[in-house]
């Protein structure tokens, strides 16, 4: 016949091992989410000067015409673009990529076009301030006039900068390099996509009854 801490002590014994193994198995537990833009706009710098004066009607406009122009005629428009990091502020982020297609409206300039990627931390809003705040060079991808080129960009290691320097959103800076880059549209496509583990916190109650269990188990073997 079992004794009456043997009898206490399995049931306890069950719960723990129970309980160690779904905080276990809740680790890495994967997801992944499309996150749509909060601020999308195309701002306008014309004459050249490398700050922004106001805002193109259309939010996804991408130009550059200096060649041929006078100079004070010469102008430039980017497109920026800005995504809330915030629900994966303590997260594991395994991917996020910056997807948009370019689709040229300009088809008697044939030649390769090509635009530089940047990130920065924004705010959530346009502003003027972001055609040229403070931003970090990603990459620079070409495309050819006549077909809409798909575009999918690593920023993993710039959100991750973001987030750990206390950023709430990414921003992506879409920059045409090089003289008549005429204009282009950045589709309404452009998402970012993010994959991420959790590595859950065990809750109030789960920690109290571990604890519980523990105290119990510990006085059922002293006895
Ligand atoms: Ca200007
Ligand atoms: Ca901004």
């Amino acid at each position: 016949m079992r004794s009456r801490s043997q009898s206490i002590f399995l049931p306890v014994f069950r719960l723990v091992t129970v309980l160690l193994l779904a905080a276990v198995t809740g680790v890495n537990d994967a997801h992944a989410v499309t996150v749509t833009p909060s601020a999308w706009a195309s701002i306008h710098d014309g004459p050249i000067d490398g700050g922004g004066d106001g805002f193109n009607s259309d939010s996804g406009l991408l130009a550059s015409m200096v060649a041929g122009l006078p100079a004070d005629a010469a102008y430039k428009d980017i497109v920026i673009v800005e995504y809330d990091l915030s629900p994966f502020a303590g997260q594991t982020l395994a991917e996020v990529t910056f997807d948009f297609e370019v689709e040229a409206l300009d088809l008697v300039e044939p030649q390769l076009h090509a635009f530089d990627l940047f990130t920065y931390s924004g705010n959530g809003t346009a502003d003027l301030g972001d055609f040229s705040s403070g931003a970090t060079y990603v990459d620079t991808v070409g495309y050819t006039v006549g077909t809409t080129g798909s575009f999918s960009i690593d920023v993993l290691a710039e959100a991750e900068a973001i987030l750990a320097g206390g950023g709430a959103f990414l921003g992506v800076r879409v920059d045409p390099i090089g003289s008549r880059n005429p204009a282009s549209l950045i589709t309404g496509t452009a998402v970012l996509n993010v994959s991420w583990s959790i590595t859950p916190i065990p809750e109030p109650a789960t920690i109290l009854v571990l604890g519980l269990s523990s105290a119990v188990l510990l006085r059922k073997r002293r006895s």
